[in-house]
């Protein structure tokens, strides 16, 4: 699969808070990509320019020899200045189109949506702007401080039925949610806390991993 179209089965999200620190990231998620994370996001709307800056190209150094695609959460211009695999823009930040422009046509651009509008207005942009939809957050959250409403999941079924996107569900997401994840039309989810908030990040990410492989077989 390209960076571009990333795989978004087991998305892990980073927190430097839960991760207890830059280099609680960089052990987090090396350890985490041993149990089978598909693809990471560098999340950090506390940091600095240049804090976000080192500690992208340490995942960068970490994630590339291990195919392992890395997204910068809301900043583009991060993302280019690391050579990382694409970006992930919210309904607030860089519109997707703009961002797009900025990230040529081989990069990954991810984008958040919570209803099915917002699904479809992405499903309508110019061909080959947006590649996935991060959809949520699904269940409340306290790891976003200005996270909106859950939707539930009745509601992401909704949100998925409106694309042909694919999307990744978000917000205080667990592996025994796949199964309901899976039925709704979700590829894939994106998590925090059940990575970065437990003691063993590669058994928690290979429960991921094989409560997706379960649903994916009808299991
Ligand atoms: N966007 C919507 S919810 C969320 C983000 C970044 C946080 C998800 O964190 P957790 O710990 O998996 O609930």
């Amino acid at each position: 699969m390209s960076a571009r179209l990333l795989d978004p089965t087991v998305y892990l999200v980073t927190d430097t808070t839960q991760c207890g620190g830059p280099a609680g990231v960089v052990t987090t998620v090396g350890a985490a990509v041993g149990g089978g994370v598909t693809a990471v996001q560098l999340r950090d709307p506390g940091a600095t320019t240049r804090e976000l800056v080192d500690l992208g190209r340490a995942l960068v150094a970490l994630l590339r020899p291990r195919g392992v695609p890395l997204v910068v959460d809301d900043r583009v211009d991060v993302a280019l200045a690391i050579d990382a695999d694409g970006a992930h823009v919210g309904q607030s930040d860089l519109d997707p189109v703009s961002a797009r422009r900025l990230l040529g046509p081989d990069r990954h651009l991810g984008l958040s949506v919570s209803t099915p509008e917002e699904a479809q207005d992405a499903a309508g942009l110019p061909p080959g702007t947006v590649d996935l939809l991060g959809v949520g957050p699904v269940r409340p959250t306290a790891t976003k401080s200005d996270a909106r409403p859950a939707i539930g999941f009745a509601r992401l079924g909704d949100v998925t039925a409106a694309t042909g996107l694919p999307c990744v569900a978000i917000g205080g997401l667990r592996a025994d949610d796949v199964g309901a994840l899976h039925e709704a039309g979700a590829a894939g989810s994106a998590v925090v806390s059940a990575v970065c908030g437990r003691p063993d990040p590669a058994a928690a990410a290979r429960e991921l991993a094989r409560a997706w492989a379960e649903a994916r077989a009808g299991r």
